[in-house]
């Protein structure tokens, strides 16, 4: 049986022009950086990023962990959100591979960071305390629902970065929902972030790989980093070239997903028992929970729709995370629906 498959955008697989391209694709070694085909692709992703460089990284941890190690020094802070995936997601790596620590905000709903929380979370210069070096952002906020960030927030934080002296890091593994879901360009999604990690893997359907962007001087650290964390890659255009589709011919479609999100998030409206979170829908993702009188656990829910072929991200006991793709029509939007509502309804 084929399965719909929600659990997350990352379970995209590579389109047939993508096949095609890779078993094209003229190659060399990076780590020499003689890949033609990895050059392009950073040329093209620091062209629609309005960065100086780019280099192509195996994943979006990577990317996130290589710009950390590029951006700070042992014993420096990093203020991120208390639900990022920097913070939460990537097994303390800031700590665990760079010697830095998070200085968590908690998020307000819109997945933004308050700037006077973020103000009064730097650290002031004396011996004692670390040193406050980066924000982090994250755009589109997963957890947050996978809500965009407008570039007028992002501009007022530069201009806080500015003040103090802080590198602005932008998660932007999902930039592009981002950029389709306000109308706005990847430029603008940027805005004046230092440095930005695009995933090429998740809704724009690449098989593997993510693009980290910024001045020269910070990608030939990040370069570095890449190689001490094992991610110097040879022959890599046979991935690369993939990442070029990626970046030049799928953002254009996320608008797609984006509505198959808001007929789930409509539809499961529609169930007793279902309650959406806030931001569901607002681009490819749409969160979801039982409500107390529901008598089914989530994982009972979550067996029973994978009996029926439809698989969800369990997220909590009783709370669900749908995420829509290039695999998922509307038909198998109506499919997942119907199929929860037996199984709260059996
Ligand atoms: N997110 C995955 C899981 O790791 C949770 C998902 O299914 O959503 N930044 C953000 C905002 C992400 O959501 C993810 C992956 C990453 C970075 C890491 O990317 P990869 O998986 O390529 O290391």
């Amino acid at each position: 049986m084929d399965m719909i498959d929600l659990r997350s955008d990352t379970v995209t697989k590579p389109t047939p022009a993508m096949r095609e391209a890779m078993a094209k694709a003229d190659v060399g070694d990076d780590v020499y950086g003689e890949d033609p085909t990895v050059n392009q692709l950073q040329d093209i992703a620091s062209e629609l990023t309005g960065k100086e460089a780019a280099l192509y990284v195996a994943s979006g941890t990577m990317g996130n962990v290589a710009a950390t190690l590029a951006h700070t020094r042992r014993g420096d802070e990093i203020i991120c959100g208390l639900k990022s995936h920097i913070y939460r997601n990537e097994q303390g790596a800031m700590a665990a591979l760079a010697g830095v620590q998070a200085r968590p905000v908690e998020e307000e709903y819109d997945g933004t960071l308050d700037i006077q929380k973020i103000e009064s979370a730097i650290q002031t210069s004396d011996d004692h305390h670390p040193i406050t070096r980066v924000v982090a952002i994250e755009n589109t906020h997963n957890i947050c629902g996978g809500v965009p960030i407008s570039p007028t927030y992002t501009e007022k934080l530069g201009e806080l970065a500015v003040k103090h002296g802080l590198i602005l890091h932008l998660d932007g593994a999902r930039m592009f929902n981002a950029a389709a879901a306000l109308g706005v360009s990847p430029k603008e999604i940027v805005g004046p972030s230092d440095s930005v990690s695009i995933c090429l893997s998740k809704g724009l359907c690449a098989p593997v790989g993510s693009v980290l962007c910024g001045d020269t001087d910070f990608i030939d650290r990040a370069r570095r980093a890449r190689k001490v964390l094992g991610g110097g890659m040879r022959q890599a255009g046979v991935l690369a070239s993939a990442g070029i589709i990626a970046l030049t011919e799928m953002s254009g479609r996320l608008i797609d997903d984006h509505q198959n999100a808001k007929l789930l998030a409509r539809l499961l409206g529609e169930v007793p028992g279902i309650s959406l979170e806030r931001n569901s829908a607002s681009t490819n993702m749409v969160y979801f929970n039982l409500d107390a009188g529901v008598p089914n656990s989530g994982h009972e829910v979550s067996d029973s729709l994978r009996q029926e072929g439809v698989l969800l991200d369990l997220v909590g006991p009783s709370s669900f995370r749908a995420v829509t793709h290039y695999g998922i029509d509307s038909s198998m939007v109506e499919i997942t629906v119907h199929a929860l509502k037996q199984i709260l309804s059996s």
